[in-house]
């Protein structure tokens, strides 16, 4: 298998989505005095090492992936507040460039370790020089509360190469409940946190108009 040829289309699709995603938080703050919905945004191709871990896990042949391995290519939104998830989810359903082929809500109903966050799966069109190519992309929205904690349990998860031990299970499962009140928190006082990014903004239009 060349990999690098595998993944030229996968590639492709990851920066034009981190373009596009990122030019939606510009739009925000450069023309809406509305609060952006989008902190960040990152994307990766998937390492493959773990492609091939999870071809095994999942009985997936390799010549299989581009139609069954829905996040060879991935792209992570993170948000302030979790209500900004539903802002970012409402405004890819409503882009005609991407086809959603899939949603899972692991935000309503988290996973069994912990893990919450968004997850669409999407159908994206490249344009190579052979012509057009429909790519899977997984698309992630999270909070940044919701992304750390994922962050620290994935390098656990790597560490002991998937077989954390019971009393760091617990751990993670209660660091998870606290990330997860973290966000409730920061959600009953955002109307004030919005105010005080909008002033901060309005200062710095003025001062740039000055
Ligand atoms: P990597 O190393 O990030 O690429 P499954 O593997 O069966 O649980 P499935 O059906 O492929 O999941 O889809 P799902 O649930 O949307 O998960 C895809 C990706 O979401 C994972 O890819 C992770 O990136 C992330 N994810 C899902 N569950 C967890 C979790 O419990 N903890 C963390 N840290 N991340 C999670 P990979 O291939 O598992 O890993």
């Amino acid at each position: 298998m060349n990999w690098d040829v595998f993944f030229a289309p996968y590639q492709q699709a990851v920066e034009e989505l981190k373009i596009k995603l990122r030019g939606i938080r510009k739009e925000y703050n450069m023309y809406s005095t509305k609060h952006t919905p989008i902190e960040f945004v990152t994307g990766r191709i998937k390492p493959v090492s773990s492609i091939i871990d999870k071809s095994k896990r999942k009985n997936i042949p390799l010549d299989e992936l581009e139609t069954r391995m829905q996040d060879l290519a991935g792209v992570r939104v993170m948000c302030q507040f979790v209500e900004d998830i539903d802002s970012v989810v409402e405004l890819i359903r409503a882009r005609k460039d991407f086809e959603i082929i899939e949603e899972r809500d692991y935000i309503t109903e988290k996973k069994r370790s912990g893990y919450r966050a968004y997850h669409l799966v999407i159908r994206y069109p490249v344009h190579t020089i052979e012509g057009e190519k429909k790519i899977l992309v997984e698309i992630q929205i999270k909070t940044l509360a919701m992304n750390f904690w994922a962050t620290i349990e994935h390098s656990l998860l790597y560490k002991y190469s998937g077989e954390i031990p019971e009393n760091i299970i617990e751990r993670l499962q209660s660091a998870a409940e606290a990330a997860f009140k973290l966000d409730e928190e920061m959600s009953q006082i955002r109307g004030e946190v919005l105010e005080a990014q909008v002033s901060f903004r309005r200062k710095e239009e003025e001062q740039r108009n000055h």
